[in-house]
């Protein structure tokens, strides 16, 4: 059974006063969750609720959880990522009144799966995941617990992409917000906070330059849009793979190249891999690519590079820096893994996860939704749900607020015409 952090670091004081510091930092810079915080503290609206997580359990994280802990909720953590938990944060955050936090760096799977189970263990009635790990366990071996459980909220692409197909077989059984589809996420978090933080983090990790390199993005959704234009504003060449012919014809139209993996394997000096799916650089790209390549992805799982190929094809492998993986082939090119093929921008030993300003806005979505599922929840049925625009749009009026930006209102009469199909020519 899987104990509380503080029970298993061997200085637990010292992690808990360095993560403090880190979340002190952290809510600083996160307006909406100040805003909420204060409401949540006076209203209470989560008594007597029980919310287990599985998230990137770092300074950002910890803030929401510290939120809903304020509001009267018992909170449950753990992380959705055997590399993004900051062990001094967990720490801090065990400490925090009504949190018990059970994530650790570097858990193997086994490890990781009885920490969720020790999170379920406390039997929650609203769960919080970001990838669906949480919900999957909970409906394949802890079923008994369905009926208590009012709904849940899901943070990103790949765990609402799971929840739908669970969903589409019939097999989930109560009621899950898609907080990564609302604009307040997606536009934010996925395009500015993915893009911003895999270059950072790639560049913190390797020492090296963005100018002048190719830098080959596969997938053009929201975080490759990202990726690609943060990589692109840093001089670099960007040269886009998809497989959907209106992403594709997009990246064209944007003015980057589009080429299959088979021929942009040849030109990249880095790769990075945002498309959700598995096997985009495989055994035959490997070939093709030149020496001293950079490998990283930044989709949720690990599935997009194909490892154990690479594994099988190199003479020898060996640590070439801090969270850098070099496997040298027969010829004596070196191609450089980053962070085990994990999400880069939170799982190489310096990453730090998106920015906090953008956490504010997806934590804010995370924070409303867990709200309205205490306050309404009846009213959805097991599934995927929208998160209620209104509440989404409050989210960015609080933010619009703290940023000292005003706005204008419609008037009746542009309302009314907004409305209206009878006015023509
Ligand atoms: N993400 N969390 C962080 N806490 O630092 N950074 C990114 C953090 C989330 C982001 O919202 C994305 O949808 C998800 O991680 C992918 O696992």
């Amino acid at each position: 059974m899987t104990s509380p952090i503080r029970e298993q670091l061997d200085d637990p004081d010292d992690a808990v006063e360095s993560g403090q510091r880190k979340m002190e930092w952290a809510r600083q810079h996160m307006p909406i969750m100040a805003a909420l915080r204060e409401e949540y503290e006076a209203d209470q609206p989560f008594a007597g609720q029980r919310i287990g997580m599985a998230m990137h359990v770092e300074a950002k994280t910890a803030i929401l959880a510290e939120v809903l802990a304020a509001g009267g909720a018992e909170v449950a953590i753990t992380g959705c990522n055997p590399l993004s938990t900051h062990d001094d944060v967990s720490a801090a955050l065990d400490a925090v009144d009504g949190v018990t936090s059970y994530a650790r760096r570097g858990v193997d799977d086994d490890e990781y799966y009885a920490a969720i189970k020790a999170v379920i263990e406390h039997e929650p009635t609203i769960t919080v995941d970001d990838g669906m790990d949480l919900v999957a366990a909970i409906h394949e071996d802890y079923p008994e617990l369905i009926d208590s459980i009012i709904g849940g909220a899901e943070e990103t692409t790949t765990g609402v992409h799971r929840l739908r197909a669970m969903d589409e077989d019939g097999a989930l059984e109560y009621p899950m917000f898609a907080v990564n589809d609302t604009p307040m996420k997606r536009l934010f978090d996925n395009v500015h906070g993915t893009g911003e933080s895999s270059l950072a983090s790639i560049a913190m990790t390797t020492n090296l330059s963005w100018a002048g390199k190719t830098v080959v993005v596969a997938g053009y959704g929201h975080c490759g849009k990202g990726v690609a234009k943060k990589a692109s504003g840093q001089n670099a060449d960007v040269v886009i793979t998809e497989i959907e012919p209106r992403a594709a014809l997009e990246a064209h139209m944007e003015g980057y190249d589009v080429k299959p993996m088979a021929e942009a394997a040849k030109e990249g000096d880095v790769f990075i891999t945002t498309t959700g799916n598995r096997d985009v650089i495989v055994d035959e790209h490997f070939d093709a690519m030149q020496d001293g390549v950079l490998l990283a992805n930044a989709g949720h799982f690990d599935v997009e590079i194909d490892l154990d190929a690479l594994s099988d094809k190199a003479v020898d492998t060996y640590e070439a820096r801090d969270g850098v993986q070099a496997y040298e082939m027969a010829d004596g090119r070196r191609l450089n893994v980053l962070a085990e093929g994990r999400l880069v921008n939170l799982a190489t030993p310096i990453a730090l996860g998106h920015p906090v300003e953008v956490m504010d806005q997806s934590f804010g979505v995370q924070a409303v939704s867990v709200q309205e599922l205490v306050e309404n929840g009846e009213d959805y049925e097991p599934g995927v749900h929208d998160v209620p625009d209104e509440l989404d749009k409050e989210v960015a009026e609080i933010k619009l607020d703290a940023e000292g930006v005003a706005y204008d209102d419609l008037t009746d009469e542009q309302r009314e015409y907004m409305e209206s199909w009878q006015h023509g020519t």
